[in-house]
């Protein structure tokens, strides 16, 4: 007879881990308990936590918790709540992994929650304690993705495609009948009444094999450069059509690509192929809130790297489409079409903001398109913030959807959205056109102010953190792929909860409580980085590129005498520069930099100070941040005598100069520093290091996976502003002793930067996503149909509702950025 097989439960949970080791030292966790309890705060983050325990006197009893369930509970925890008698936790074993547990610190009794649970708990932080909503709003993705692949691996989060094309390889793979949706794809493919690929002569799968090598058979009779025209007629007749590729040698390797998925199919051979098919032709890039122009707009509000990126963006995928359609034989026939959707600004402060199209420079055929904000058919004539974007969004998207598809005579097959306005643009635009839609964060406002969530109230008049962090979570759910610059984008590292991650599960009381907003572990998400243009930022040591007739204009900026409104502070050429470049915004703390180097006298005696950003004089300024930042800057000058230390430039914003600038500070031994308290990923320190500029940037954020540190740069800890000092010191008087070691890091850092952060890497990966996710799309149920369906009521019920509540802007007024 068999022993009874033992009943399946969740063996060790985080309940019974933890309440066994609670009872084993019940004491002293009492202790801490009540420590928590006593320090006033309803909050607390991972280093109130970590602080109480590290404050056990008896060091034995410390070990024993630290190694212990309770201590590894503390060391994973992301927050905990104090609602005495009750504590709660928000415990993060592994980055997107969660559980949550609440205890009673009087009897310590320890209680397993649900995420549901644990944020209704939270709620009464906002609500008092004595109210309780058993009814509130859920949104909850997860039953809509229940049946989707997913990874499981922390590690593989951020290499949606790969994963993806493993998973359904196999499954299109399975039979030999199973294939038949690959054949159906390469039949129907047609690109504005042109058939491509293959024609009505092959008209089941069965036939496609023989025709496939009668073409082999012809193919390898000619010379392995024979144009396509040669021989078109030929494949036409067996049935292939144009695109397989531009010479006799690329068509047969093309057709053995087919051959070999037909006969032992591969993801690697599947991606590579579906590489081959003409399949993107035009993108709509959306980028709405401007300014978005090509001279004179960076360092204007809300305008920095996302327009810097955009640029670099569309002329590198407009590279690579033309060098697809050449490969594909294609390019007689057709021209990429590239589109920046973006704003039209009548009252453009000198840009070219309020011109409906634009060139874009260094490209052949991309434009940037400019559609105004309206309201009851009125145009809005003046710039406003970012954050106020919200009750124009839908008419614009209507708007745009007609000029779009009137502009490129029909709808483009793939819109990318940019930042949290122009992703809901390209959900609205996507929903409706029924085309691809990429989405691309550039930084996720959530993560970078504490609590927006749970108190998102006191910051509802500033910001409208409502409609942007609702607009944010249908958009990531609308899209059919998503691409971040980092890792850390999306899930964070061991100690700190990634953007994307931190829209999985919070609550804003009194609107709805997020239960399941996105999954970090969906294959959506891929990681793929930008780079910085190759044409502005080049090596210092590339001496003929060099751009020495700028030197002159570079000197007068950092060294002239002349106190103005376009540079302050007086330093000469004797010792290596300290260098940052950055809009001068709170979170970018070039205030920081300027302090710890100030307090450090040694950092003083070794090296200068030079910053570039914002404006000197703050009447010049429109952003009420940065006046605020320019007040602090203009203190700390007096404070510390820094007049003769230290220079500080007005923004720039030619960015040939600014290639140059980084060089010609690269030639006296200095360093960039990136000092932000965060950041979402990073160009200037992708700038810098392109130089060759040895680079320190702040370690919360993108910088810290560009930088390996010590070893292509250094991170550092800009709340920890005196060791940061302390670093820069014993660099700058290592390097004195041995100048290797400034020369090593530099040519580490551009290593580093040719094998991952180039724009040509970055359009490949960038066309190839589009293709897998494009032909998946088609062959499986990856429309999300329920999922969208749901979106679009969460958008008519909620979303239109909270737009409701922002303001609008009044023009005749100016602009509502300088009234606070
Ligand atoms: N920049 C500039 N002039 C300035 C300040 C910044 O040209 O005075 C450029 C900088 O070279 C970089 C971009 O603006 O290309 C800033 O991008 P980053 O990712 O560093 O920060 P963001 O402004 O997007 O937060
Ligand atoms: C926005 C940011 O805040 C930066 O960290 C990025 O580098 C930039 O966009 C480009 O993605």
């Amino acid at each position: 007879t068999q022993a009874p097989r033992p009943v399946l439960r969740r063996l060790n949970s985080i309940q019974e881990r933890v309440q066994s080791a609670v009872q084993e030292h019940r004491n002293i966790i009492l202790d801490i308990l009540s420590r928590y309890v006593k320090q006033g705060r309803t909050i607390l983050q991972p280093h109130h936590l970590l602080d109480e325990l590290n404050n056990i006197v008896d060091e034995e009893k410390a070990a024993k918790i630290k190694d212990g369930a309770f201590g590894n509970l503390l060391l994973n925890c992301q927050e905990a709540i104090v609602l005495p008698p009750w504590m709660g936790f928000a415990v993060r074993p592994q980055p997107g992994i969660w559980e949550y547990v609440r205890i009673n610190v009087e009897e310590l009794m320890l209680e397993e929650l649900t995420v549901s649970e644990y944020l209704g708990y939270k709620e009464l932080l906002a609500n008092g304690t004595d109210v309780y909503d058993p009814f509130v709003l859920e949104l909850d993705l997860a039953p809509f993705n229940a049946n989707f692949p997913k990874m499981t691996r922390p590690s593989s989060i951020g290499h949606g495609v790969q994963f993806l094309n493993r998973h359904l390889s196999s499954k299109l793979f399975h039979t030999p009948e199973s294939i038949e949706p690959l054949f159906q794809f390469l039949k129907m493919h047609r690109y504005r009444g042109q058939t491509l690929m293959l024609n009505d002569r092959i008209a089941t799968l069965g036939r496609l094999r023989p025709q496939l090598s009668k073409a082999e058979d012809a193919l390898t009779k000619l010379p392995e450069n024979t144009p396509f025209a040669d021989f078109a007629r030929t494949l036409q007749d067996l049935g292939l059509e144009k695109g397989w590729g531009n010479t006799a040698g690329r068509v047969l390797d093309t057709i053995k690509m087919l051959e070999d998925l037909l006969q032992a199919p591969d993801p690697d051979t599947l991606e590579k192929f579906l590489a081959r098919i003409p399949m993107v032709f035009s993108v709509v890039i959306v980028s709405p809130h401007g300014y978005f122009g090509q001279e004179g707009v960076l360092g204007l509000p809300d305008t920095g790297g996302q327009v810097v990126y955009i640029l670099d963006q569309v002329r590198a995928l407009e590279h690579e489409m033309l060098e697809n359609l050449r490969l594909q034989g294609l390019e007689s026939i057709y021209e990429p079409q590239i589109v920046i959707l973006t704003r039209l600004i009548p009252n453009a402060i000198g840009t070219t903001c309020n011109q409906r199209v634009e060139k874009v420079m260094g490209s052949r055929f991309s434009h940037i398109l400019r559609i105004p904000f309206r309201h009851d058919g009125k145009v809005l004539k003046n710039w406003i913030s970012r954050f106020d974007v919200y009750p124009y969004l839908e008419t614009y998207a209507q708007e745009a959807a007609s000029e779009i598809c009137a502009y490129l005579s029909g709808p483009p097959d793939l819109i990318i959205g940019n930042y949290s306005d122009g992703n809901l643009v390209a959900s609205l635009l996507c929903q409706r056109l029924d085309v691809t839609q990429c989405n691309i964060a550039h930084a996720l406002e959530k993560t970078k102010y504490p609590d927006s969530d749970i108190y998102w109230e006191k910051f509802e008049k500033k910001y409208h953190f409502s409609c942007q962090f609702t607009a944010d979570l249908i958009a990531m759910n609308h899209a059919d792929f998503v691409i971040t610059s980092t890792y850390q984008e999306i899930a964070g590292n061991a100690k700190t909860v990634g953007q994307y991650e931190s829209h999985q599960a919070f609550t804003m009381p009194g609107l709805y409580r997020v239960v399941n907003g996105v999954n970090v572990f969906d294959p959506k998400f891929n990681i793929v980085s930008p780079g910085a243009d190759m044409n502005y930022y080049f090596p210092y040591t590339d001496k003929e590129r060099r751009l020495t007739r700028l030197h002159p204009a570079i000197e007068e900026l950092l060294y002239s005498s002349a106190q103005t409104d376009g540079h302050i502070g007086v330093i000469d050429n004797s010792k290596p520069i300290i260098f940052t470049m950055a809009r001068l915004d709170r979170v970018k703390n070039l205030t920081g930099l300027v302090e710890l180097y100030a307090k450090n006298k040694k950092l003083r005696e070794l090296t200068h100070l030079v910053i570039v950003g914002g404006e000197i004089d703050p009447a010049k300024s429109k952003d009420r941040e940065e006046v605020k930042e320019i007040e602090k800057m203009h203190n700390l000058i007096k404070e510390y005598s820094l007049q003769r230390n230290f220079r500080w430039i007005r923004s720039q914003t030619d960015r040939v100069q600014n290639g140059e600038l980084y060089r010609y500070l690269a030639d006296g031994g200095g360093v960039f520093v990136q000092p932000a308290l965060y950041e979402g990923f990073g160009l200037t320190v992708v700038e810098a290091m392109t130089c060759g500029l040895p680079t320190f940037a702040t370690c919360h954020g993108g910088p810290a996976e560009i930088i390996e540190h010590g070893l292509s740069g250094f991170h550092i800890d800009p709340y920890h502003p005196d060791e940061v000092a302390e670093e820069l010191v014993a660099f700058f008087e290592k390097v004195r002793s041995d100048p290797s070691v400034w020369t090593k890091i530099s040519e580490a850092a551009l290593q580093r930067i040719y094998s991952s952060f180039t724009w040509k890497l970055y359009a490949e990966r960038l066309m190839t996503l589009t293709r897998v996710y494009g032909f998946w799309k088609y062959v499986s149920n990856l429309h999300r149909r329920e999922a969208r369906r749901y979106l679009e009521m969460f958008y008519i019920l909620k979303f239109r509702e909270l737009v409701k509540t922002v303001p609008l802007s009044k023009d005749d007024e100016g602009p509502e950025e300088i009234t606070e």
